[in-house]
């Protein structure tokens, strides 16, 4: 969820007071890996969180919790919050989809839920993922628990993934490799691309 309302400094979470620096962090590594695995062909997928704009995919809940104006739906300094097409929704320029990578719209913060990601998996048989992207403790760590559940292996590259709070961001690695990979493995970056150049 590489999303300019989550890592611009006019996008909605700066709005909110968060310091989006803590964020782009994640920018030059993340490209350092995009870069080798398109160079490997693996399959790379894009996911964004947003919801349709008359907010029929975004369950009640999800808006309650929030005081109006900083609701899903409401106009934030990007267009309004979370709504796929507008300004923020979108990926930032840095780590922007090539033409023919998937690209996966997700009402929810795991990427498996109302998408076809398990599908897009299973149509290579792939079994194996690299998450990356913000957040860490939201989006990343969802998407890590739910590719468990699913039979996936995943590891998470550390310098890739990145929290508003970095407490946040250092306990949800801390919880996805506890008691040997409870929910899947965390590694960084350079091990990543050190482990590739082996490979020859
Ligand atoms: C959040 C996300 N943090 N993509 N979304 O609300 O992690």
């Amino acid at each position: 969820d590489m999303q300019k309302d989550f890592l611009y400094p006019g996008g909605f979470g700066a709005f909110l007071g968060n310091d989006v620096t803590l964020l782009q962090r994640t920018i030059v590594p993340i490209q350092a890996v995009l870069a080798a695995a398109r160079g490997l062909g693996m399959l790379v997928i894009h996911t964004r969180e947003g919801h349709l704009p008359d907010l029929s995919d975004c369950p009640p809940t999800k808006l309650e919790r929030w005081s109006p104006g900083t609701r899903i739906g409401d106009n934030g300094p990007m267009g309004r919050i979370l709504i796929r097409g507008e300004e923020g929704h979108g990926i930032i320029d840095e780590v922007a989809p090539l033409p023919g990578e998937t690209v996966i719209d997700k009402p929810g913060k795991n990427a498996f839920y109302a998408t076809n990601l398990a599908e897009s998996l299973e149509a290579k048989a792939i079994k194996n993922l690299i998450v990356t992207g913000v957040t860490t403790d939201v989006c990343c760590s969802a998407t890590v628990i739910a590719a468990n559940d699913r039979g996936y292996n995943a590891f998470i590259l550390s310098d890739c993934v990145a929290s508003y709070s970095p407490e946040r961001h250092a306990a949800s690695l801390n919880t996805i490799k506890a008691q040997g990979g409870i929910f899947g493995w965390v590694s960084d970056s350079q091990s990543l691309l050190a482990g590739i150049k082996a490979l020859g």
